[in-house]
């Protein structure tokens, strides 16, 4: 049997975009033929920042139908929501007595989060604590996430060896896995910076709902390059090498082979092949989109992954309980 263990989880904040598509949700799609793939929904680390509670409700929902339009089939892989199984907060809990107030402190997310704000939350510092027990709990070989959450999945491995060094072997450790290609979509107004839910000129930004019409406006007017030749050189032409892997990502061929279909185009007519294929991406996506998030079968699936992961993670969680030396009930 195949012991891999893949887990992801993402949050239900704001609008996912094609980076978060081709970074993360559609990299878990293709990934799902082999092992054990669970996805996660994670409202309880969404509300460490601020949330109003509909949002929050409709966007647990939305981010759902969205991983499932993707292409994560609910018959070969578990898709959940993180508070629908309560193991998860009770690991954290227990984790959090394994982790140090300075290790903790040094997450770069937490310093980036919390920067300037008038209340950080005891929730947002113990952020790293939650994800340990999401990955932990399922004996996770794998961790299919962006290079900012390295940080958050090594911390996982030394909370993992520090138990296991007093306890036993309780825990595997899990190894980061960054995508090799699509790992960083770039803005389309800054090439400099990578395409963000929280940017605040949302022209940079192609959301997966968004209107096809005004997308395609957003692609025409993408920052492009001095010089005239469609060529893929991020140092040089930063703005085309972005296009460039955007439409290879979503028409399914190499760069180079892309390069070559726009050889001799001027700026112009190349971005319009690239908005042609975002275009018709986005129309066949929202589709599929739409026929899921209004079915019932949505709240279905999410039960059944809640049912399935509560089997496998209450296994660990009592192994972990046994350990630390709490009594039965
Ligand atoms: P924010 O900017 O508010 O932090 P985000 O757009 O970076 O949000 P996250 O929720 O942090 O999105 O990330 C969800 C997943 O999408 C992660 O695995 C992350 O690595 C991936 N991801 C996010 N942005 C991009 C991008 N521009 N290119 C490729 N992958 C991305
Ligand atoms: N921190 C991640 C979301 C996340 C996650 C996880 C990812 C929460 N728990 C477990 C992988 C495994 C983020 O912000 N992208």
């Amino acid at each position: 049997m195949d012991k891999r263990v893949v887990f992801s989880g993402i949050q239900p904040s704001g609008d996912l975009h094609i980076g978060n598509y081709i970074g993360a949700v559609r990299q878990w799609a293709k990934g799902q033929d082999a092992g054990l793939n669970i996805f996660c929904v994670v409202d309880m680390h969404a509300i460490t920042i601020p949330q109003d509670p509909k949002t929050l409700a409709q966007k647990t929902k939305e981010i759902s139908a969205i991983i499932l339009a993707a292409g994560v089939d609910p018959e070969k892989s578990l898709l959940f929501v993180q508070s629908h199984n309560p193991d998860h907060a009770n690991l954290g809990w227990v984790l959090n007595c394994y982790l140090s107030m300075g290790q903790m402190g040094r997450m770069i997310q937490y310093k980036e989060k919390s920067e300037g704000k008038g209340f950080v939350s005891v929730g947002l510092f113990d952020y790293p604590a939650l994800m340990a027990a999401d990955i932990l709990l399922y004996d996770t070989t794998e961790v299919p996430v962006g290079e900012d959450q390295k940080q958050h999945v090594e911390l996982t491995r030394d909370v993992a060896e520090r138990f296991n060094a007093k306890y036993g072997e309780t825990f595997v450790l899990p190894e980061l896995k960054i995508p090799k290609v699509g790992g960083r979509v770039m803005g389309l107004t800054d090439p400099s910076k990578k395409m963000s839910k929280s940017d605040s000129n949302s022209n940079g930004v192609v959301g997966l709902l968004e209107d096809p019409g005004s997308v395609r406006k957003k692609i025409m007017a993408a920052v492009t390059d001095s010089g005239s030749e469609v060529k893929y050189d991020w140092d040089k032409k930063p703005g085309i090498s972005n296009l460039l892997e955007i439409y290879s990502q979503l028409a399914g061929v190499s760069v180079s082979e892309s390069e070559t279909r726009f050889a001799g185009l001027n700026y112009g007519q190349f971005k319009t092949a690239v908005a042609d294929e975002v275009e018709r991406f986005l129309t066949n996506f929202q589709k599929k989109y739409y026929e899921i998030a209004d079915s019932e079968k949505l709240d279905e699936i999410l039960r059944n992954g809640a049912e399935r992961s509560y089997e496998m993670s209450h296994k660990k969680l009592l192994e972990v309980y046994d350990r630390v030396g709490f009594v039965k009930p």
